[in-house]
């Protein structure tokens, strides 16, 4: 039975009918959680709206019976964005997904919130265009995720973050209120571009129904190398020497715990026998005759100064794909140790201080924990996870991680860097946001969603407390 109030119950049932109300339990507890498992699911229900004027209907409801929302994509989540463990409506977009247009004099594609990510690659590499923003959960993510937390992944340091990529938004605030944003515009200096306002957001000023998005011309066939490194220091030399020479599409670091639990768990091999303590995995184009040989200087030249050890260059497409494999089933693979998550970054020049203060920090609190070091360090992104031992409750072990997060989130905030790069804040990281923004800025932050969500129905809790 519903935990919503009977009068809102009645009207979502007349608006959407019994198929597009749900409140069994497998829908409440598939619906009511991402990828984050740290907390119990437990929305009110979930509903399935189909058209923009559905969505401002079930917000002006729930808004009447002050009853709180959590708007919910592919829930492919990392902090808790999507978490629905108080008796939340949740709106679940999966039924917009349609794309409504391919516009190739714009480079353009407009589609429902609810479209896959990997659909939208897919529709744009239909008409030869490329939407280049990409990770490993592209296929199950939805749009209107991806941009309600700006979402990164492999190929930030050519393309950028979603942010990059979107010309225009139709936004449901919570009031219940369509606003259309940039209409697709290249050009468009009229005031405070409120888009970018919602790009990252997370869902605490109104729910993301539409997006139009900018495509760009495909990479020229992409070519991975993977190389082996003998130690941390190696990652950033070897990432200099590279873009001295050429524009890298992509610049992935991860450990040998990392590729030994992924060869182990997903069935790969190894990229060569030799085994390093760290492995960096390169993407760029194809872009004339000479890249091979421009390439190998390179790597030579990384070998000489002791910065690479060994090295495979991918030959085919085919094989391009299964080292990306290495890199990108790293999250999945280590899901099943519920690890606790650090996306963290600073600028690219302080890398090198960034990971040895890291290190440090790690060394002396987590002795005899299993840390994996992975991430986008080509961008200054660290994606580090302690694995949590089988016989430590998850409660113990988060209380544990967290005490061990405030000294890394010290180093970061001494650095000007960011304790949550491109997974956002949620629940899991709100308590820590004071180590990467002002008090002057959480104080703003507010003003704003009071401004969209005068009744604070609109994911609350999430980000900061209300
Ligand atoms: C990745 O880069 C994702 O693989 C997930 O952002 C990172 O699970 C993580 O910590
Ligand atoms: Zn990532």
């Amino acid at each position: 039975m519903s935990q919503l109030p009977e009068p809102l119950y009645q009207s979502l049932m007349s608006l959407l009918g019994e198929s597009r109300l749900l409140t069994d339990p497998s829908s409440l507890e598939h619906y009511g959680r991402d990828w984050t498992r740290f907390a119990a699911p437990a929305p009110s229900a979930v509903v399935l709206p189909e058209t923009v004027a559905e969505v401002q209907g079930i917000v002006r409801l729930a808004r009447e019976h002050g009853t709180a929302i959590v708007p919910s994509g592919g829930r492919t989540g990392l902090s808790g964005g999507a978490m629905a463990s108080k008796g939340e409506l949740v709106i679940a977009l999966d039924r917009m997904n349609s794309i409504t247009e391919v516009n190739t004099i714009n480079r353009s594609l407009t589609c429902g919130a609810g479209t896959i990510t990997a659909t939208i690659q897919q529709a744009a590499s239909d008409v030869g265009l490329c939407y280049p923003v990409d990770f490993a959960s592209s296929g199950s993510s939805q749009i209107g995720g991806n941009i309600a937390t700006n979402a990164g992944g492999i190929q930030v340091i050519r393309y950028g973050m979603t942010r990059n990529w979107v010309s225009g938004l139709k936004v449901v605030t919570g009031t219940g209120e369509l606003l259309e944003l940039n209409n697709g515009l290249m050009k468009n200096n009229t005031g405070l571009d409120l888009r970018h306002l919602m790009i990252g957001s997370e869902g605490i000023l109104g729910i993301i129904v539409e997006a139009t998005l900018q495509l760009t011309a495909p990479p020229k066939d992409p070519q991975v190398i993977v190389l082996g490194l003998p130690d941390m220091s190696a990652i950033m030399s070897v990432l200099q020497a590279f873009q001295s020479k050429i524009d890298l599409l992509a610049y992935e670091f991860f450990s040998e715990l990392a590729l030994a639990k992924v060869v182990e768990h997903q069935g790969l091999q190894r990229p060569f026998s030799e085994v390093t303590p760290f492995y960096a995995l390169l993407e760029f184009e194809h872009a004339g005759p000479d890249i091979d040989d421009h390439i190998m200087a390179v790597v030579e030249h990384c070998m000489t100064e002791g910065w690479v050890v060994d090295a495979v260059l991918s030959q085919s497409v085919a094989q391009a794909k299964g080292l990306w494999r290495l890199r990108e089933d790293i999250s999945e693979t280590l899901s099943r140790w519920t690890p606790y998550k650090n996306d963290i970054s600073t600028t690219i020049a302080k890398v090198p201080q960034f990971l040895s203060e890291v290190d440090a920090i790690v060394a002396r609190h987590y002795p005899d924990l299993e840390v994996v070091w992975y991430g986008h360090i080509g961008d200054g992104n660290l994606h580090l996870n302690i694995l949590k031992p089988d016989d430590v409750s998850v409660d113990e072990f988060q209380v544990r991680c967290k005490t061990v997060s405030k000294a890394i989130f010290e180093a970061i905030a001494s650095l000007g860097g960011s304790i949550s790069a491109e997974h956002g804040v949620g629940l899991l990281k709100k308590d820590f946001l004071g180590y990467s923004r002002s008090e002057a800025e959480v104080a703003l932050m507010r003003g704003i969603k009071a401004l969209f969500d005068p009744d604070n129905i609109m994911n609350p809790g999430k980000v900061f407390d209300s």
